[in-house]
């Protein structure tokens, strides 16, 4: 789909802004969104540097009703009609012009009226011969002319239904088409001009229109004595042998290439068709087609699929679960497997990535790791890594030991925590390059917090508490980590986040200025190995790489105490009840 739009109300006043603004309006065909397409893009460069280009676009009953494989006979009806239209209006933003045929009776005239208004066309043209009405361009056929002063009624009654005073009901001539003479027509402009036309269109089929010319000079004496100008409108479809200056200087405003698509696509099908049943192959086609990959990019195809590719990268994206470490306190097992309510704490993690859609998960195990392997296999979708080095380095090593699965992005959560999936989603979906989960109710928290907290500071302070309709905020950081004071702090981080691929890139690129250089390279670590997450998130925000935090209040908890588990086993309880 194309993604630029206009509003239908400036769309309809673009003619006559055109217009007064250059006098001149050049109008190509179209009889589908595809062509609309073509007619709204096309462009060349003029000599001095601007850009010469359609200005409007006429939806033709000839080539709507051709497309069709059917007649220009009155056949096709307006409902169809308003369908094409409307295909051309979604893709293209360009005034459209439409080709209103006879118009019909007064009322089907007023109905024509108010449904192009209503989505934006700028202009409809009448012709003034009576229903059913037989195409202008071939001579041979009856061409027989509507009584001026019905058809005047028809013009009132259609600008009386108008609700914009730019929306523009031009009058058709048809009286050199029906062989009447220059003098029928303008008797039957003035009758128009005084019913309140805003447009005379003079159409002929002749190569060599000089009666047209004729009517185009006394046009302008007729005007003057009448105290108007409507503009004046040209087809010049068999007297194209006069270019578009040469037409605006005898007087037209307006000058529409009436069938050229239609005519051009015809040609080009039945061409490429003969080639392929002599070739009994589409191979020797392919010189003089357009590439299927012009075809997609023409008509946003692209855009759908990368948005696809975004999507589908997001589910592929891993969640990796630093699970090496020791819990101070539940110390018999990898944090991963304490039990709650006779489950590991992996289980209800994965469970819950799982209902974001998410695949793949990746645990960097260390401290007591085989006793994974009484509890999960590892299949596609669950992966182990080994942090043989676990008492000697820290949740960024082991992060970074997945660095081959994070290419594309990742998320990460404390092997120790149980969350919603709700919040894993809102930090995939956040936008960000990196964000983290944050929390500000730690204050509040019935238990003694003891041991020290992740805090962060951020740039504004969210009242997570306050009652609010929109969703939480995301805000940057300022600072992270476990030596800021709690005074100082606005909220605790959750462990829980999320690193595109260009925060991946940064975090890499930083990982690799620091390892191998030694101890005191970190701040607050001992050393670069025994570094943790937030130790290297803190130094790139240090370097000014923006990271976020995604407000959190519920939906979370750790568990490194006897405690925990209790509060989490009877919550768990009262979720199934
Ligand atoms: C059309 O394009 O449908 C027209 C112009 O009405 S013409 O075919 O020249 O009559
Ligand atoms: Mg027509």
């Amino acid at each position: 789909m194309n993604t630029y739009r206009v509003n239908p109300t400036d769309r309809l006043s673009a003619l006559k802004r055109t217009l007064d603004a250059q006098g001149f309006v050049r109008a190509l065909e179209a009889h589908s969104g595809l062509s609309g397409i073509v007619a709204e893009r096309s462009q060349i460069n003029e000599s001095d540097g601007s850009i010469r280009e359609f200005n409007a676009i006429w939806e033709s009953s000839l080539t709507d009703s051709a497309t069709k494989g059917l007649p220009d006979a009155s056949i096709v009806g307006t409902e169809s009609r308003i369908h094409t239209i409307n295909e051309i209006l979604q893709v293209t933003t360009k005034p459209l012009i439409v080709d209103g045929d006879t118009g019909g009776e007064i009322a089907q005239f007023e109905f024509m009226v108010s449904s192009l208004e209503r989505i934006g066309v700028s202009a409809v043209i009448i012709e003034d011969k009576v229903f059913p009405k037989r195409n202008s361009l071939d001579a041979s056929a009856s061409q027989e002319l509507e009584d001026p002063d019905r058809f005047a009624a028809k013009i009132s009654a259609g600008k009386s239904a108008t609700v914009s005073p730019d929306f523009m009901i031009i009058s058709r001539l048809e009286s050199l088409i029906a062989g009447h003479g220059v003098d029928d027509a303008l008797r039957r402009a003035e009758i128009y001009i005084n019913a309140g036309t805003d447009g005379i269109m003079i159409h002929s089929n002749k190569s060599q229109p000089d009666d047209l010319f004729k009517f185009v000079e006394k046009y302008e004496a007729l005007c003057n004595r009448l105290g108007k100008r409507p503009v004046l409108v040209g087809v010049p479809t068999t007297y194209n042998q006069y270019k578009e200056p040469e037409l605006a200087s005898l007087g037209f405003n307006i000058v529409i290439h009436a069938n050229h698509q239609l005519r051009a696509s015809y040609k080009a099908m039945q061409a490429t068709a003969k080639l392929i049943l002599e070739s009994q192959s589409s191979e020797e086609a392919d010189a003089s087609i357009a590439s299927v990959k012009e075809v997609f990019s023409v008509v946003g195809f692209d855009r759908v699929v990368s948005d696809d590719r975004e999507r589908s990268q997001i589910l592929n994206l891993p969640v990796i679960i630093p699970a090496a470490g020791k819990d101070p306190v539940l110390t018999d097992v990898p944090k991963s497997l304490i039990n709650i309510a006779g489950r590991p704490v992996l289980d209800y993690q994965r469970e819950m990535i799982a209902k974001t859609g998410i695949k793949k998960v990746t645990v960097v195990r260390g401290h007591n790791g085989k006793q994974f392997d009484a509890y999960y296999k590892k299949d596609d979708d669950l992966d182990f890594l080994e942090n043989k080095n676990y008492e000697e380095s820290g949740s960024l090593y082991s992060l970074l030991l997945a660095r081959e699965q994070m290419v594309h992005g990742f998320a990460f959560v404390y092997s120790d925590i149980l969350f919603r999936s709700d919040i894993l989603q809102r930090l995939i979906n956040s936008g960000k390059d990196i964000v983290l989960g944050i929390d500000n109710t730690y204050r509040h928290h019935r238990h003694e917090i003891d041991k020290k907290l992740d805090l962060v500071v951020t740039q504004q302070d969210i009242d997570f508490r306050l009652r609010r309709l929109a969703p939480l905020e995301l805000t940057q950081l300022v600072s992270i980590g476990k030596n800021i004071d709690i005074e100082n702090a606005d909220s605790e981080f959750i462990g829980m986040g999320y690193f595109s691929a260009k925060g991946v890139e940064a975090l890499v690129r930083t990982y690799e200025d620091f390892a191998g250089k030694g101890k005191g390279v970190f701040h607050e670590s001992a050393s670069f190995e025994m570094a943790s997450i937030t130790d290297m998130i803190q130094e790139l925000i240090r370097r000014g790489f923006p990271v976020h935090g995604l407000g959190v209040t519920q939906g979370w908890m750790e568990i490194h105490t006897n405690q925990d588990i209790e509060i989490a086993e009877s919550e768990l309880a009262d979720s199934l009840n």
